[in-house]
């Protein structure tokens, strides 16, 4: 055996029927591939036999079961990522709606030091992707609204295929704190964020029709989940940062659109004078639109990168947020500005934050159930 040790995590939600074959194939896959491989199953929150099907695998195929107590996808691969010694680290769902094929070229990528995290893409140009048109939509949208807010380098943040350098995932896991689907979206950014280099690959991608995501709720989370980092962020730049992540400016060509037709947006809406200024029912319009334009206005205008070369429209958005102080009689526009003037002093002074050095094993963040392993030698 050469290269690297590899742990595949699988977290498996009554599972019970495609359970096996997931096993089944990705056992043929270790066996073809030069490096050491571990099989870990994770089941959580299971009401059929998934965790009985898991344990008969683990016998049979030589695999890791493990059960985690409580349910979520991201709990259970941050549970077998925790527990592993691995080099390197995968997960992949069990439907392998995913082409698990591609797995030793990403893990190649991670053990030749050529990326940290390796993502298999749907959205990328090259995939081959077979999916209910309203799934697409849902990606492509949820794409393109990280883009706007976080513009990382990587389009498909949710595809359930990815491998990551096991140091990075220790340094990493402690900025996550999603422990289901936002999960994935949250490792990444913590981990760009983090400088470390991400590389998107496009994939096959065949859906299994059953899916145990619910939408609505998974959707709100995801969407919560993005201004919970929004605001993190915004509170890193103005106070220094907590959570030693640095803080990557969003390349201007690529939110220029966005902010051309925010700026338009509010300055139509907030401005005194505005859009339904005279009319007696916009407060509370003008006062939310305002609020958004003030957080955007202080989180592009303190982006490290932006500092002396600061575009026309951040400028805007923030005459605009005055404008919205103004009108909205009780707050004061003052402590705002100072607020503001001294987050950005601040952040001129340190525009990156240091990044921690990896701390060595995490412990797992939560109980693990029972643990049945016979590991491939
Ligand atoms: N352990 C565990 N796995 C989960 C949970 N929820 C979903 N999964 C697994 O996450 C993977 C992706 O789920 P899937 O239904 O295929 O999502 P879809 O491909 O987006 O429709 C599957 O392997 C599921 O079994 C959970 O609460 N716990
Ligand atoms: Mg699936």
């Amino acid at each position: 055996m050469s290269g690297p040790t590899v742990e595949i995590v699988t977290p498996a939600h009554n599972e019970a029927e495609y359970l096996e074959r997931c096993v089944e194939r990705l056992s043929e896959l270790a066996a073809s591939m030069p490096s050491q491989v571990r099989i870990t199953v994770v089941d959580s929150g299971s009401t059929d036999d998934t965790w009985q099907v898991a344990q008969t695998l683990a016998e049979r195929y030589g695999i890791t079961a493990i059960r985690v107590d409580l349910p979520g996808r991201g709990r259970a691969i941050r549970a077998a990522w925790s527990a592993s010694d691995a080099d390197v680290l995968a997960y992949t769902d069990v439907d392998l709606s995913g082409d698990v094929t591609a797995l030793p070229m990403m893990v190649d990528l991670v053990g030749s030091g050529a990326a940290d995290v390796v993502i298999g893409s749907r959205l990328l140009e090259g995939a081959r992707v077979r999916r209910r048109w309203s799934r697409s939509v849902m990606s492509h949208t949820y794409s393109q609204i990280v883009q706007w807010l976080a513009a990382p380098p990587v389009l498909d943040l949710q595809c359930g295929l990815k491998v990551i350098d096991a140091r990075v995932a220790r340094e990493v896991l402690h900025h996550v704190d999603n422990e289901d689907w936002f999960f994935d979206t949250e490792l990444l950014l913590a981990a760009w964020q983090s400088g470390h280099r991400l590389v998107e690959v496009p994939l096959e991608w065949s859906e299994r029709v059953r899916t145990t995501v619910r939408y609505p709720s998974t959707i709100v989370e995801d969407l919560s989940g993005l201004i919970r980092l929004e605001v993190q962020q915004v509170g890193r730049r103005l106070t220094g940062g907590s959570r030693n992540l640095r803080v990557d400016p969003a390349p201007l060509g690529r939110v220029a659109a966005h902010e051309a037709v925010q700026t338009v947006a509010v300055a139509l809406i907030c401005l005194p004078g505005g859009v339904g200024s005279g009319a007696a029912r916009s407060g509370p319009l003008r006062a939310v639109v305002g609020g958004v334009a003030v957080a955007a206005a202080l989180r592009s205008l303190t982006a490290p990168g932006r500092r002396g070369a600061v575009p026309l429209g951040d400028l805007v958005q923030l005459l605009a947020a005055l404008g919205w102080a103004s009108l909205v009689r009780r707050v004061r526009w003052l402590p705002v500005l100072l607020r503001f003037a001294t987050g950005s002093a601040r952040v001129a002074s340190s525009a990156v934050w240091s990044v921690p050095e990896p701390t060595g094993r995490l412990s797992p963040p939560h109980p693990v159930g029972r643990r049945v392993s016979t590991r491939r030698a």
